[in-house]
């Protein structure tokens, strides 16, 4: 079955149920679908054909939702890029990608303003089909396309539906940006196969979460520890509102502190489910809606899900994974281990089967949710002629979990430092530039000549 098949089950019996708050309008599920084909249309007149790729680089809104749906009803397959991204950041992708086009800001309307194109022929899938590709950087090499396919992503909405109890009934406010996995795969997922009602925000604000939230009275709720830690500042009668409306409130994409979990069960009256994912697999393993949710576990396999642990490293298996990366055979090779794929993640597990991350086998800072490979950094920063040596690594942060600090060794002569930051500006996302940059006479290494990342001063508090 592919996707279209399993919304259609959803939207068949809705067609006039309201299924999108934007900006204050409502569509129903008629709309949305109406408008997905009128988008497979124009896309089909491009000339899109099964296995092109389309790039789209958009913040939340009636377009990437349009445009996924469209995607997936041709066959063609979707590759979103973050809207933080800048052109040294799109430019990899879109040319390891090579789509037929790349859809952004500027040119989204002309795309869509197509009137009346001829009714899209659409052909027959196979579950197998990959319906996107999603670029993660991993700790070697350059950024890589993990590829998705249409069973991936059914297998991930139909457990999560199973397991968090999500229905038509539930109000579903989402505030993370589609181009992830997290509001893609779960969110979008989750809601069209549901037949909810869903509030999009275009991105999360804190200072008009609180309002969101008593307008929208949702009862369920997906973010990162980020968002849950700004939610710790909300009035604690509002608090105790927007809990008494709400079911279930989710979190991921990062390590969710204890105390936050704790903090946030006092003033909302509810503990936060976590759960554990990554683009390359979508959902693995989540701390269960009935029964135990165990604060720093991230609780227990999904269905069809089989987890171990080799050498202290996560190992997983399931309909949800990945079937490789987009054109790097090698790389694909090295992400499995006898069809087991090696998420890079250290993990423990309890005599009673809660799993509990304990670290990474690579290099990577996890900032506000958004992966961070410090390698990436690295590189630019060396190509910089002032810069001798130069190595990231993410410090802690109350907030952010992370953030990343440049240690750089400057060569002789002088440094403008705020033009430093001012070039890592242009280059990068704004949660990969360095909060700091650490002028140090040399870089720690070991014998083989390998920076210790842990002898740097992981500190913001840094003289
Ligand atoms: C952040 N910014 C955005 C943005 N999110 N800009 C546009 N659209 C967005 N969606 C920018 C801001 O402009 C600002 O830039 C900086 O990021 C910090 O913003 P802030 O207002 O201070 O936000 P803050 O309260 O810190 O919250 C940030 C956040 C954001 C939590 C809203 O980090 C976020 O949306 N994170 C979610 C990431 C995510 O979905 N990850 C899932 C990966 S999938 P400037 O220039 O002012 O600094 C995955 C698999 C899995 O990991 O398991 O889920």
């Amino acid at each position: 079955m592919t996707l279209t098949d399993l919304f259609q089950l959803s939207f068949a019996l809705r067609q006039n149920d309201i299924a999108l708050e934007f900006q204050g309008a409502t569509y129903t599920f008629g709309d949305i679908d109406a408008r997905a084909a009128h988008m497979a249309n124009a896309l089909a007149a491009h000339g899109f054909e099964p296995g092109d790729r389309l790039a789209v680089q958009l913040p939340n809104g009636l377009e990437i939702i349009t445009l996924f749906l469209a995607c997936v009803r041709l066959g063609v397959i979707f590759v979103p890029v973050n809207v933080l991204y800048k052109d040294r950041e799109v430019s990899h992708i879109v040319s390891d990608a090579e789509p037929r086009l790349f859809v952004h800001a500027d040119n989204v309307d002309s795309l869509a303003a197509i009137d009346d194109a001829p009714a899209a022929r659409l052909p027959l899938l196979d579950g197998d089909s990959p319906a996107a590709i999603v670029y993660t950087s991993g700790t070697t090499g350059p950024a890589k396309g993990a590829i998705l396919s249409h069973n991936n992503f059914a297998a991930n909405a139909v457990n999560l539906l199973a397991c968090w109890s999500i229905t038509a009934a539930d109000r579903f406010l989402l505030a993370l940006p589609l181009f992830h996995v997290h509001a893609l795969g779960n969110g979008l997922h989750c809601w069209l196969l549901s037949g909810c009602r869903m509030r999009l925000l275009e991105r999360f604000e804190h200072e008009k979460a609180t309002a969101e939230f008593l307008d929208f009275r949702p009862t369920l709720f997906f973010g990162v520890p980020t968002i849950y830690v700004r939610l710790l500042d909300t009035p604690p009668e509002a608090a105790r509102q927007i809990g008494s409306a709400m079911r279930l409130f989710v979190s991921g994409s990062a390590p969710l502190p204890a105390h936050v979990l704790e903090q946030f069960r006092q003033l909302f009256g509810h503990t936060i489910l976590e759960r554990y994912g990554m683009s390359e697999t979508l959902m693995n393993i989540s701390n269960p809606y009935a029964g135990e949710r165990r604060p720093g576990s991230v609780g227990l396999p999904l269905p069809g899900v089989s987890a171990r642990i080799v050498d202290g490293e996560l190992q997983l298996r399931g309909p949800n994974i990945f079937s490789g990366y987009w054109r790097r055979d090698q790389a694909t090779r090295d992400a499995f281990s006898d069809g087991w794929f090696k998420t890079g993640d250290l993990a423990e597990r309890s005599p009673n089967g809660y799993y509990t991350l304990c670290g990474r086998r690579g290099d990577l800072i996890i900032s506000g949710g958004f992966n961070i490979y410090p390698r990436e950094i690295e590189e630019f920063l060396m190509e910089q002629p002032e810069v001798a040596e130069a190595a990231v690594a993410g410090v802690p942060d109350p907030v952010r979990g992370e953030v990343p600090v440049a240690y750089i060794v400057v060569r002789p002569g002088s440094l403008d430092l705020a033009d430093l930051e001012r070039r890592c500006r242009a280059a990068f996302a704004s949660f990969k530039i360095p909060r700091r940059f650490v002028e140090m006479p040399a870089l720690p290494r070991n014998a083989l000549g390998k920076v210790q990342k842990h002898l740097l001063p992981l500190t913001m508090e840094l003289s």
